[in-house]
């Protein structure tokens, strides 16, 4: 039988949740008591709020570095805590949303809520990041009162629990059962994919999709970044639509994602950009007609058609206008909705569906509530996010699945093979294109960050009406929050300043640029937005103030 030890400990600086949970280098995290400390402040906060003892919870994450170590800790911490079952995924390896599912949906939606242990699309390794978030019972990621509450238990605790449970082996499936202290404690080891596929299985229709990826004229390139999206899309596209392998990329999880980024955009998903003929000098080669990436949690994706990139603001909107290709979505659509630096592509198929259209703060925790008091279908982020209602994360084999569902569907008369490319423009034509670019000055110093931000406020007093910092009031239960970017908006354009919420050193400003063009659709994004960026460089002197030569990333 094993006991409950309470273990004196010392609050460590830094654990405050950020737009999706803490990041920090393993190196930080390392630190004697550092998950402890998390975990008995998630804990110490749900107590405050339901009942931990006896409950379930899910405990796994994107398979990198240092997460199996982690898992065994929570374990411990958890039996400390009477919680009174876990569910691991088979190696400790579970999607952002298949986690989701499974808080929402495993036995009923019984699981009171999880910790998912991923830094997202930062890199992993010994040297690189780690990162751990804590999830609600409906399935999302916790909001602002609950993060700030686990955040005020970080700096304030002085114990946690634990039981002297020895490690579990979570590498094969099966039931263990501890006494704790005179009491039950389970920790199930689940299959990393079923869950997940079941509901995709009943959100799409199979048969469609498998008869698309059939078609000798239509070939698919899919890179998971050896990220956690492998085992499901070697489930779904492989297993189950009959896609062969060597269509799928790097679909084994590795715990430094291959010394990669496993993120996807058109910087990090260098060989997918590269195979789709993206920038290549060789036109109508023989490129794959769909191309698609998950990041490092399986997430976020990116979309790509031959030689043709989708931007991320555009996919949702496009996704939105064509929800009829989704089964799930026979009943039409609640509403949508974006995040405010997402470019307003999908607000024109809001306003011709008739249909609600919200802009919520970045971060997908603020979409969770409109989904819950059923206002909202479909929604995204410029971040490489787009989901909707089925979970509360957003959903990368999710996307691609939706996608691959609207070529089916526009194929269903069609001669020709209608492509990623087709589909676009002809959107285009439809509500007109939002040109879109995002600047991202990564690791820049914390305080000339802060200046530069304060800076661009005192400058924006005097543009009343036209400039402001962006501030959200929940419609649903008229939370408020502050701060959210520096918004400069004319009738054509706007831009956006706003500081990261997800890095695990120093600071990260994103400054987001975007004009809506209703004639013009085929300019490139430095013909449609040059003058813009040019403009905004000299107005915000971001250069000179965070002692740049200019940004790190351009997407
Ligand atoms: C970034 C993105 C945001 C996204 C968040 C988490 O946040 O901009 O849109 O929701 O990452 O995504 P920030 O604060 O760094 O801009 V993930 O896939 O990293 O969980
Ligand atoms: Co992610």
């Amino acid at each position: 039988m094993s006991t409950i030890q309470a273990v004196h400990t010392t609050p460590i600086q830094g654990q405050k949740p950020g737009t999706s949970g803490v990041r920090k280098k393993v190196t930080e995290v390392l630190q004697p008591h550092y998950i402890e400390n998390f975990t008995q402040s998630c804990f110490n906060t749900v107590k405050e709020r339901e009942v931990l003892e006896g409950s379930t919870i899910v405990v796994s994450g994107d398979g990198r570095y240092y997460n199996k170590t982690a898992i065994q800790t929570i374990l411990k911490v958890a039996a400390g805590n009477r919680v009174g079952r876990v569910w691991v995924g088979q190696n400790g390896i579970l999607s952002t949303p298949a986690v989701s599912v499974i808080i929402r949906e495993r036995e009923g939606g019984i699981a009171l809520g999880g910790l998912i242990l991923t830094a997202s699309h930062n890199p992993g390794g010994p040297n690189a990041d780690f990162g751990i978030k804590y999830n609600i019972g409906n399935g999302g990621p916790a909001p602002e009162d609950w993060t700030n509450r686990i955040y005020e238990h970080t700096i304030s605790i002085s114990e946690y629990s634990i039981a002297d449970i020895p490690d579990v082996d979570i590498s094969s499936l099966g039931r263990t059962e501890f006494q704790v202290d005179g009491r039950p404690f389970v920790v199930e080891v689940i299959d990393s994919t079923e869950d997940y596929v079941a509901k995709m299985q009943s959100i799409f229709n199979f048969d469609d999709l498998r008869a698309l990826v059939s078609r000798p004229d239509f070939k698919i390139h899919y890179d998971c970044l050896s990220g956690v999206s492998g085992p499901y899309a070697r489930h779904i596209f492989h297993r189950i639509l009959g896609v062969p392998l060597e269509q799928i990329k790097n679909s084994e999880p590795l715990e430094d994602f291959g010394g990669g980024h496993p993120d996807p955009n058109l910087v990090y998903a260098h060989d997918l950009v590269h195979a789709m003929g993206i920038g290549a000098e060789v036109q109508h080669g023989d490129y794959p007609d769909f191309g698609a990436a998950n990041d490092g949690d399986a997430d976020r994706n990116m979309i790509l058609g031959k030689q043709f990139f989708v931007t991320p603001s555009d996919s949702v909107a496009v996704l939105a206008a064509n929800s009829a290709a989704i089964p799930y979505f026979a009943g039409g659509l609640k509403g949508v909705a974006r995040s405010m630096p997402t470019s307003t592509a999908i607000d024109f198929v809001g306003q011709k569906l008739g249909i609600q259209v919200y802009e919520v703060p970045t971060g997908w925790k603020f979409f969770g509530n409109l989904m819950d008091a059923g206002r909202l279908s479909i929604c995204g982020e410029e971040s490489f996010g787009t989901g909707s209602d089925h979970i509360r994360e957003k959903d990368g084999v999710w996307a691609v699945l939706a996608w691959l569902s609207v070529i089916a569907y526009k194929n269903k008369n069609s001669d020709h093979l209608v492509g990623v490319e087709e589909i676009v423009r002809s959107h285009w034509q439809e509500y007109g294109r939002n040109y879109y670019m995002r600047y991202d000055y990564e690791n820049v110093d914390s305080n000339a960050a802060n200046q530069l931000m304060e800076t661009l406020k005192n400058k924006f007093s005097e543009f009343q009406g036209q400039a402001d910092s962006y501030e959200y009031t929940d419609p649903v239960d008229h939370s408020v929050t502050k701060n959210q970017g520096l918004r400069f908006i004319t009738p054509e354009w706007r831009v956006i300043y706003r500081l990261s919420g997800t890095g695990s050193s120093g600071a990260t400003v994103r400054v987001y640029y975007e004009k809506y063009e209703k004639v013009n659709l085929d300019l490139s994004t430095d013909q449609a937005l040059g003058s813009i960026i040019d403009w905004s460089l000299k107005f915000s002197d971001i250069n000179a103030i965070l002692s740049v030569t200019g940004p790190t990333v351009i997407t």
